[in-house]
């Protein structure tokens, strides 16, 4: 922000001093305000891809600067490779948005510029209003970009509703019949949802299937997976996978870059056993999955795994948005926090109290429980522990083939990766998931498993006393 207005400032003095030295007025077009103009930014996600001064949130690591765009797009006009029709900085702009597959800019931050990344919807997501702030400001100020900054920092009108994107810790497949390597259909569909961040605040989550994690999905090794990955006609980015249960580079990922309205399809056969990650893999990845695109893949052994009374399915990620933690209305991504690792909510299964009021896990005294914990991240590690039990089993990383640890208090699960852990319930009463870098659980992390049955005073037992915090 600060950059911003250092722009807007300088920009106002440029206008000032042209309008005393009585040079040509300049044309009048419509002028946008900050709020404006950002807003109609942050719809088309520009800042995603694109380094874009004063605009919060860029990043720009994979599309070209757009600081000096006037000067590029007059060289880009007047050159013989340009094959689109502007003339002048303002259409070529407005070319560059409306379709910009009419030409591909040669120099992009990461190398050469591929046609394709930068979404060609953009027409439909933006209107013609947000679309003249955009090529107002891009063209170049001072030609009235701005008014003043009278409304500048209007917040948004507060919404308490969005969608429910949590998926149910009891979404899960349940083991599967002992049977010969076969073919096992696949099916992700990106879906970009305004969801239920927390009470009152809501989120453009990106997702498999409309839930965050994804889908959580059960083969047997040596099973092939054909995966369809689809994406939604109403998404504004392209999207992928990447299975980290797939030998082959990307994981996937090479061959499901996935436009909206589109499908793409790959097979792989499950080599190792464990329980792999898979997320999106779209440029710029941390930001595809710090916003949902993460799940699961078992690839069970031959055989099968012992069997359990529950098996549950959990994963935790870190959100980075505009606002603070507990702040009121709609939030937007904020990618400098992102690149910062400076996140502001920790949640398992996607929301604020997904697995604690919405969702928890539910169980009975005398079960085995299984927990499938798996860390999409992007940036963080969780120590994952269970208050008031000890994980009986931890198959380290996820290794389901290496014996698994027993009798473990806290286990590390890095982003990227998972683990499965089991234990028995000798005692009801409530059994809180954190992650025991328990700052975390101020800014949303936290789960439930409540057990019921009968107290078992032999193992536990006293008078509770007020203000425990469990
Ligand atoms: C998913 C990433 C992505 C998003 C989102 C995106 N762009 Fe782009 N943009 C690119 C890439 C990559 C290129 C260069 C390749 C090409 O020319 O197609 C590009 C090219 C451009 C250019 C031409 C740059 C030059 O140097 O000539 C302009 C202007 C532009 N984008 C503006 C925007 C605006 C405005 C938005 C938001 C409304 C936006 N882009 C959203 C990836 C993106
Ligand atoms: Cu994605």
């Amino acid at each position: 922000m600060k950059i911003f207005f250092k722009f807007l400032f300088v920009t106002v003095m440029i206008g000032l001093f042209v309008a005393a030295c009585g040079k040509s007025e300049p044309a009048a077009p419509k002028t946008y305000t900050e709020a404006e103009v950002s807003a109609a930014f942050e719809k088309g996600t520009c800042g995603t891809c694109h380094t874009i001064p004063g605009i919060p949130n860029a990043a720009g690591v994979i599309a070209p600067d757009l600081s000096n765009i006037k000067d590029e797009a007059e060289k880009a006009v007047s050159s013989s490779t340009y094959t689109g029709s502007a003339h002048n900085v303002q259409d070529y702009v407005r070319e560059s948005i409306l379709k910009p597959d009419t030409f591909v800019v040669q120099n992009c931050p990461t190398g050469p510029c591929v046609a394709g990344v930068m979404p060609a919807k953009l027409s439909e997501t933006l209107n013609e209003d947000e679309i003249n702030a955009i090529v107002s400001y891009l063209s170049g100020l001072p030609e009235g970009a701005f008014g003043t900054s009278a409304t500048a920092d209007a917040t948004l009108a507060p919404v308490t509703g969005g969608a429910d994107i949590v998926r149910d810790p009891t979404d899960l497949p349940g083991p599967l019949e002992v049977r010969e390597p076969t073919t096992v259909v696949i099916n992700l569909e990106a879906v970009e949802v305004e969801g239920q961040l927390a009470d009152g605040t809501t989120y453009t989550y990106w997702t498999f299937n409309g839930a965050v994690p994804g889908p959580f999905f059960r083969v047997r090794v040596g099973d092939t997976i054909e995966v369809h990955m689809k994406n939604n006609t109403s998404s504004t980015m392209n999207h992928s996978v990447d299975f980290h249960a797939v030998t082959g580079p990307g994981g996937g990922a090479v061959m499901t870059q996935t436009q909206a309205g589109q499908e793409t399809v790959f097979t792989a056969q499950a080599l190792n056993v464990g329980l792999f990650v898979y997320h999106c893999a779209t440029p710029m990845v941390a930001q595809h999955i710090s916003n949902g695109m993460y799940g699961l893949i078992l690839v069970e052994p031959e055989g099968g795994l012992p069997p359990v009374d529950k098996e549950f399915y959990v994963m935790q990620g870190e959100l980075y948005t505009s606002g603070a933690f507990g702040e009121q209305g709609h939030q937007m991504a904020d990618t400098t926090k992102l690149l910062n690792e400076d996140p502001d909510y920790f949640v398992f299964n996607g929301a604020v109290g997904a697995l604690t009021a919405q969702k928890p896990l539910m169980a009975n005294v005398g079960d085995t429980v299984r927990i499938f914990f798996g860390v999409g991240g992007p940036n963080f590690t969780s120590s994952f522990h269970v208050i008031g039990e000890i994980f009986d089993r931890v198959y380290d990383q996820a290794s389901l083939t290496a014996a698994p640890l027993t009798d473990v208090q806290t286990t590390m699960v890095p982003p990227g990766g998972a683990t499965m852990v089991e234990f028995s319930l000798e005692v009801p009463g409530n059994y809180i998931l954190v992650d025991h870098a328990l700052a975390r659980l101020q800014r949303g992390l936290a789960g439930y498993l409540m057990v019921e049955g009968d107290p078992n005073p032999a193992i536990y037992d006293g008078t509770p006393s007020a203000g425990s915090g469990h």
